[in-house]
């Protein structure tokens, strides 16, 4: 029942071998499915060769640019997946960007535009995804996304992206709501923080790492692939009863109060 052959599986936001989102590609690819894998494209094309070099071990089926701000990739990548797919069974979402200048010092002055950016990119991105895979998830279909504890609690320095992972879970509620009638279950996981592209640019990451370290009940933080067992299970027909949800991969740290 973990078993995902014959599933078609689109991963967002592989940045390199750190990325959450390759730990989940990683997982889907060893129980069976059948990947697509989508980059950040730049002018310099440094981020498709480097990606499609990672990916390669897993022959993914589709590799294709999905910048979330563009609305022509986002469509030629739902496009080419009718096309060369006809289906699609699962489509995860690992995609987040705040401006740097948003991610310390006080909440209150966040610009109009860094906080549009921030939920343009980290939330909205996942309604626009999942609207257009949704005519796609022809036999049912599962969606997952990524959050953060941040969403509900004040994290120093999460500022606007607490705001924007607040927006993401109310959106898996709305989506999963919405979708549940054709089969297709929405969820999130909240997992715990781990050295990434995104987080190592983050200051005092290291200090909250060793936080979680000493609080968490497991007393460590989780790697990519303990989050991507999590999504495979999901996924998976095992997690067939579970829509609407968020769940912590966090080693228990969300759990604790002192
Ligand atoms: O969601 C995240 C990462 C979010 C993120 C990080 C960056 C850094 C570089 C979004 N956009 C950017 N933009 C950049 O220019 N995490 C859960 C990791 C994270 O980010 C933090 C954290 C943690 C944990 C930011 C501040 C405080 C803690």
């Amino acid at each position: 029942m973990l078993d995902l052959a014959g599933k078609n599986a689109l991963v967002t936001g592989i940045a390199n071998n750190r990325s959450i989102a390759w730990g989940i590609a990683q997982q889907l690819h060893k129980a069976g499915a059948n990947l697509g894998v989508t980059y950040l494209s730049d002018d310099k094309g440094k981020m498709e060769k480097k990606v499609a070099d990672l990916v390669a071990p897993l022959n993914p089926s589709l590799f294709l640019p999905c910048n979330v701000q563009n609305e022509a990739e986002i469509n030629s990548t739902f496009a080419t997946i009718a096309d060369k797919w006809g289906s699609i069974d699962i489509l995860i979402h690992c995609l987040a960007f705040a401006n740097k200048e948003d991610l310390s010092g006080d909440f209150s002055q966040t610009s109009r535009f860094g906080f549009q950016t921030a939920l343009e990119v980290s939330t909205y991105s996942l309604a626009r995804l999942a609207g257009a895979a949704k005519p796609l998830m022809k036999s049912g279909g599962s969606i997952l996304t990524l959050s953060y504890l941040g969403s509900v609690r004040a994290i120093p320095n999460y500022n606007v992206m607490g705001v924007a992972k607040a927006g993401l879970e109310a959106s898996v509620r709305y989506l999963a709501a919405e979708m549940g009638p054709e089969n297709i279950r929405v969820n999130a996981i909240s997992a715990g923080p781990i050295r990434t592209l995104a987080s190592s640019a983050v200051g005092g990451i290291l200090d909250m790492i060793h936080h979680v370290e000493k609080i968490a009940p497991l007393r460590r933080t989780v790697t990519q692939l303990e989050v991507g067992n999590a999504a495979v299970f999901l996924c998976s027909d095992l997690g067939s009863g579970i829509t609407g949800q968020v769940l912590y991969v966090d080693a228990g740290y969300e759990i604790m109060g002192m």
